[in-house]
C-alpha cells in the first residue's frame, strides 16, 4: 500500500468552534454547571497533559505501557495480515508504536484526534520509522460517529482505544461508544482498549492531587482555553482545583470551585457563581477484570484476553466482534 498524504477533515475550524461554544454556553448554564473533558485538549492542555503522565503519583500511563510493551507479542496476534490500526484519539504516538514494533503485518494506521497539529506531527515521525506503513490521519471527534477513509475499506479492522479515555464515558455512553465502533469497524474486526481499575482510594487521591499542582494547572487551563477562544473573562485565582473518588459510583470526580461569590462573561453572556459552587469537568470511570467485560459483552463485543501491570493497578483488553446477525 502506497502512503497517501491527503488528511480527512471531518471537523472543520468553525464548526468545531461553534461545538465548543455551544457546549460551553449550555454547561455553564446548567445546574449543577459542568463542562465536557474533551475540551481540556487544546495545546496548552495537552502539553499539560503529557506532563501529567509523567508525574510519580499518576501510574496509568506508566503500567499501561509496561503491559503493552510486555505483551505486545501477545496484543499483535490480534492483527491479522493486511489489516488496518485504527487508533481513537491518538494524541502522542508513544503506544502505538509499541504494538508497530510488534505486528510488521499492519498495512496501515488510522490516527483519529481532534488535535490536527498533533496528527500531523506524529504522523511525519511514523512514516518516517515505518516506511512501509501507510499512515492516514482522521481529524475527528471520535465521541461522534465519523467515516474511515476508503483506503482502508477493504482491510480487517482493529481498533485501538488506550489511555482509559472511556473512563471519561458515563457506563450508558461507554456502551453506545463501543457499539458504534463495532458498527464502524464491522464484523471480525477486534478492539484493543485500556480500561483503568478499582483500586485503594488513597492512590486514585494522590493520582488526581498530585504534589507539583500540575493536574490542578491542566484543570484551571480548561477556562484559561475559555478565556482564549471564546473571549472568557475568568479570574483563574478565583477558582481552585478539587478531585475526589467516589466509592458508590467509582469514579474520580474533578471540579473548578469557586473561592467567592462572582460573576464572569463568556461570549456575552453573563456566568455566576456562588461561593463553593462548582464547575464539574470530568469523571473518570474506573472498572474492575469483571465490570469492564460485562459492559463490553452488553454492548455486542466478545472478551477474548485481558492483560494487568504487576501490580494490577491497569488493564488492556482484546474484544472481538464476531457480528451476530440483525
Ligand atoms: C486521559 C481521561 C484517561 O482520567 O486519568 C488525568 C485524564 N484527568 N488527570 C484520566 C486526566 C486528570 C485521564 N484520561
Amino acid at each position: 500500500m502506497s502512503a497517501p498524504t491527503a488528511v480527512a477533515r471531518d471537523v472543520d475550524a468553525s464548526a468545531a468552534d461553534s461545538a465548543f461554544l455551544r457546549d460551553v454556553v449550555a454547561g455553564l448554564t446548567a445546574r449543577p454547571k459542568r463542562l465536557p473533558p474533551k475540551y481540556f485538549y487544546d495545546e496548552a492542555g495537552a502539553r499539560l497533559f503529557e506532563a501529567i503522565t509523567a508525574l510519580p503519583e499518576y501510574y496509568p500511563t506508566r503500567c499501561e505501557l509496561a503491559i503493552l510493551r510486555e505483551r505486545a507479542p501477545e496484543i499483535a496476534r490480534f492483527f491479522p495480515a493486511g489489516s488496518a490500526l485504527i487508533e481513537f484519539g491518538s494524541g502522542s504516538s508513544r503506544k502505538v508504536r509499541m504494538l508497530l514494533a510488534a505486528a510488521p503485518a499492519i498495512a496501515a494506521y488510522v490516527p483519529v484526534d481532534i488535535s490536527f497539529e498533533m496528527l500531523m506531527k506524529e504522523a511525519d515521525g511514523l512514516r518516517r520509522d515505518h516506511p512501509g506503513l501507510a499512515v492516514i490521519p482522521v481529524a475527528a471527534d471520535f465521541t461522534r460517529p465519523f467515516s474511515l477513509p476508503a483506503a482502508v475499506a477493504g482491510a480487517a479492522h482493529v481498533g485501538f482505544f488506550p489511555g482509559s479515555t472511556i473512563g471519561n464515558f458515563e457506563p450508558h455512553e461507554a456502551a453506545s461508544f463501543l457499539r458504534h465502533a463495532s458498527a464502524m469497524l464491522g464484523r471480525g474486526a477486534a478492539l484493543i482498549i485500556g480500561v483503568d481499575l478499582v483500586k485503594d482510594p488513597a492512590v486514585l487521591d494522590a493520582a488526581y492531587n498530585d504534589a507539583a499542582g500540575v493536574t490542578a494547572e491542566f484543570n484551571l487551563n480548561l477556562l484559561s482555553r475559555i478565556n482564549r477562544e471564546l473571549g472568557g473573562d475568568f479570574e483563574l485565582a478565583n477558582f481552585e482545583h478539587r478531585a475526589f473518588y467516589d466509592r458508590e459510583r467509582r469514579r474520580i470526580e474533578m471540579h473548578l470551585v469557586s473561592k467567592k461569590r462572582q460573576q464572569a462573561k463568556v461570549a456575552g453572556r453573563l456566568i455566576e457563581l456562588r461561593a463553593g459552587e462548582t464547575i464539574h469537568t470530568e469523571n473518570s470511570y474506573k472498572y474492575t477484570l469483571e465490570s469492564f467485560p460485562a459492559l463490553a459483552r452488553d454492548a455486542g463485543w466478545s472478551p477474548r484476553a485481558v492483560w494487568t501491570d504487576a501490580g494490577g493497578n491497569f488493564s488492556v483488553h482484546a474484544l472481538v466482534f464476531e457480528g451476530k446477525s440483525e
